[in-house]
C-alpha cells in the first residue's frame, strides 16, 4: 500500500449526546476523497477509521491494521478540534511502531488553520498539509518516489499543485484547489457499511457568514447530475439495502430547479429509489423547489436558520433584512413539511444573546410548530483561523461576555464563548438540549438522525432501548408527544422568567 489514512476519532464531544450512542457514525469523506483521487492516479491508498472500535481499543486496532497493510506513507486526518487530542496519542504510538515511515497530517478546517503549530504540538509529524489535499498528495508522492529527498532538499518550493515550506524538522505543504470534485470510491474505506453513504455534491460557499471558517478564496464548484447519479447507483449496489439513504454533502446545497428536475428524471430512468438529505439556507426554499426536492428523493433538509432574533441574525451577518429572512424561513419550513420532507432547524446561540433574543427564537419556532419536527441548538464557538475572535472581541465585551479559557480548550485550539452577561457557554449548551426536548420526540429525532448520522443497520427499537438506559442522560428529545408539549410550556415559562423558575 502506498498511503494509509487514519481518520482520528473524536476525543471530546461538541454536544454530550455526540458520544452517547455507539451507532453514531461520521464518515470522513474528505479522507475518502483523497484516496479515491489517488486510486485513479494509479496509487494504492485506503482509509482506516477506528471510531467504532471498542472503548480504549482504537489505537491498538489501528496499529494492527497498519501492520497488516504495511503502507509506505501514513496519514492522519483531523478535521476538527474535537479530534485533536487524539493527534499526539495516535502519532506517538504510530511513530514508535513505524519509525522510518513518513507521517503526514491534514484536515483543512483545523490542522490547516493551525499550520506550524501542529508541529510545535506534535514533534513526530513529518508533513502538515494545510488545504485540500488530493492534488498535493499526488504530487508529493510522485516527487517522493522520484527523489528520496523532498524533505531535505527543499526550503521553499512553489509548484503547480502545491507549495512547500520547511518548519523545524518537518515540512508544511499548501494544497491547491481541485476544480472537479472526485467520485468517492467507498470500497477504499475500511468497513464502509458501518458508515452512512454520502456523495460530495459541491465545494466552497458563495455566502459570507461571519462565524464560518470556509475559505472564501475557494471557487464554488458543483458535481454534475450525471456524476451524482453514477455515484448513487454504485452506492445502492454496494450497500445492497432495501432503503438506501445518501447524505448529499456540501457546505451549502445549491441545486437549482432544472438540476432537481434532471435528478428526478435520471433517478427514475435508472430505476433508483435512494432517498437523500442536504443542508440549505433557511430562506432559500419555495413551494416549487420543495416539490421538486421531494420528487427527486429528498427526505430531510437541514435549514441553517441560526436564530429567530432579528438582532442576532444581523450581528452574525446572516442577512441584512431579518424580517424578510424570517418570513422566508417560515415559508421554507411550511412548504417542506407539506411535501413530506423533514425540515431540521439548526440554531446558533450567538454573541450578545440575551433572554429576550432567546425568547424571540422560541417564539419563532413556536409559530412554526406544524412544520418543526427536529432541531439542534448550540452556542457559537471560535475556531482557529480567520479574524472571528478579534472581530467580535469588542462586541463581546460590550455584551458582558468573554472567551472561555482553560488548558483543556487551548490544547485543542478551540475557544468556547460566554456570549453575554445573561448566559455562559455551559448555560447555552444546556438550553440547546432544552430546546431539543421541547420541540422533538424520540421518534422524530430518530427519523431525522437515521438519515446520514447513524450506521445504516441501526433500528428504531435499538435506538429506543439505548435511549431508555439509566445512563442516557440529557437527551435532546422527549419520549412522548404529551411530555414534549408539557416541557415546551415549562421552557416557555422558564425563558419568560429569565431563568428564575427551575426546570
Ligand atoms: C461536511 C462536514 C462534516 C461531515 C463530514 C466531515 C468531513 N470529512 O468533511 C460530518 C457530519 C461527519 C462532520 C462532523 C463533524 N464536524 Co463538521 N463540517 C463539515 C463541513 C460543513 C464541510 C467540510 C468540508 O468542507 N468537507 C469537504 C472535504 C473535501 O474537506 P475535508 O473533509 O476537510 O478534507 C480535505 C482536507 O481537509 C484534506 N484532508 C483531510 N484529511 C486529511 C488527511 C491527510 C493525511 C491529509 C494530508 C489531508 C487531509 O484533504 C481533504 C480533501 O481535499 C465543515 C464546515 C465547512 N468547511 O463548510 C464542518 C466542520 C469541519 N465541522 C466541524 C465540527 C466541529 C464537526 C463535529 C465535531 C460536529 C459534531 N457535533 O460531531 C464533527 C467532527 C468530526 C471529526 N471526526 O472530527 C467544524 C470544525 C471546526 C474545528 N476547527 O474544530 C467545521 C469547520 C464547522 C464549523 N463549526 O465551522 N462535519
Amino acid at each position: 500500500m502506498d498511503l494509509a489514512i487514519v481518520s482520528l476519532p473524536l476525543a471530546a464531544a461538541k454536544k454530550d449526546q455526540d458520544l452517547l450512542f455507539p451507532f453514531v457514525s461520521r464518515l470522513n469523506f474528505g479522507a475518502l476523497s483523497i484516496v479515491s483521487h489517488l486510486s485513479l492516479a494509479g496509487f494504492n491508498a485506503r482509509v482506516y477509521d477506528p471510531q467504532h472500535s471498542e472503548k480504549g481499543k482504537g489505537i491498538e486496532n489501528t496499529i494492527a491494521w497498519l501492520k497488516e497493510n504495511n503502507p509506505k506513507l501514513i496519514g492522519l486526518s483531523c478535521i476538527s478540534g474535537f479530534a485533536y487530542d487524539n493527534l499526539n496519542r495516535y502519532a506517538v504510538t504510530i511513530k514508535k511502531e513505524f519509525p522510518s515511515t513518513i507521517l503526514l497530517v491534514g484536515g483543512k478546517d483545523h490542522i490547516g488553520k493551525l499550520g506550524n503549530m501542529v508541529i510545535d504540538d506534535c514533534s513526530c509529524v513529518d508533513v502538515v498539509v494545510t488545504g485540500e489535499a488530493e492534488l498535493a498528495i499526488e504530487c508529493y508522492i510522485d516527487d517522493l518516489m522520484k527523489s528520496k529527498n523532498v524533505h531535505i532538499s527543499v526550503t521553499e518550493t512553489e509548484k503547480d499543485c502545491y507549495s512547500i515550506r520547511k518548519y523545524k524538522n518537518a515540512i508544511v505543504i499548501a494544497g491547491k484547489y481541485l476544480d472537479r470534485i472526485p467520485k468517492l470510491d467507498f470500497t477504499l474505506y475500511e468497513n464502509f457499511k458501518e458508515f452512512p453513504a454520502a456523495i460530495e455534491i459541491s465545494r466552497g460557499c458563495p455566502h459570507n457568514c461571519s462565524f464560518c471558517v470556509n475559505d472564501r478564496t475557494r471557487k464554488f464548484v458543483k458535481k454534475d447530475i450525471d456524476g451524482i447519479i453514477s455515484e448513487a447507483k454504485d452506492l445502492s449496489s454496494l450497500y445492497g439495502l432495501k432503503k438506501q439513504s445518501i447524505y448529499f454533502q456540501a457546505p451549502i446545497f445549491a441545486m437549482q430547479h432544472d438540476e432537481l428536475v434532471q435528478l428526478k428524471n435520471e433517478r427514475q430512468r435508472v430505476g433508483l429509489s435512494f432517498v437523500w438529505r442536504a443542508q440549505c439556507r433557511a430562506d432559500s426554499i419555495d413551494s416549487a423547489l420543495a416539490c421538486e426536492m421531494a420528487s427527486a428523493g429528498a427526505v430531510v433538509i437541514d435549514l441553517g436558520l441560526e436564530s429567530g432574533s432579528p438582532e442576532m441574525l444581523k450581528r452574525m451577518c446572516k442577512t441584512s433584512d431579518p424580517v424578510k429572512y424570517l418570513e422566508k424561513a417560515r415559508r421554507s419550513i411550511k412548504v417542506l413539511n407539506e411535501v413530506g420532507i423533514i425540515p431540521k432547524l439548526n440554531i446558533l446561540f450567538y454573541v450578545g444573546e440575551t433572554w429576550e433574543t432567546v425568547q424571540q427564537t422560541y417564539d419563532f419556532i413556536q409559530t412554526c410548530t406544524d412544520g418543526i419536527q427536529s432541531l439542534s441548538a448550540y452556542p457559537v464557538m471560535a475556531y482557529p483561523g480567520g479574524s472571528f475572535m478579534s472581530d467580535i472581541k469588542q462586541e463581546l465585551e460590550c455584551a458582558g461576555g468573554s472567551f472561555v479559557k482553560s488548558d483543556e480548550w487551548s490544547q485543542r485550539h478551540l475557544t468556547p464563548i460566554n456570549p453575554s452577561k445573561d448566559f455562559s457557554y455551559v448555560d447555552l449548551k444546556r438550553l440547546g438540549v432544552m430546546f431539543g426536548r421541547a420541540f422533538q420526540t424520540i421518534e422524530s429525532y430518530f427519523n431525522e438522525r437515521s438519515v446520514g448520522y447513524y450506521s445504516p443497520s441501526v433500528s428504531y427499537d435499538q435506538f429506543v432501548a439505548l435511549s431508555s438506559r439509566k445512563d442516557a442522560k440529557d437527551l435532546p428529545f422527549s419520549f412522548e408527544m404529551r411530555r414534549m408539549l408539557e416541557y415546551r410550556e415549562t421552557l416557555r415559562r422558564y425563558i419568560a422568567s429569565k431563568g428564575a423558575i427551575s426546570i
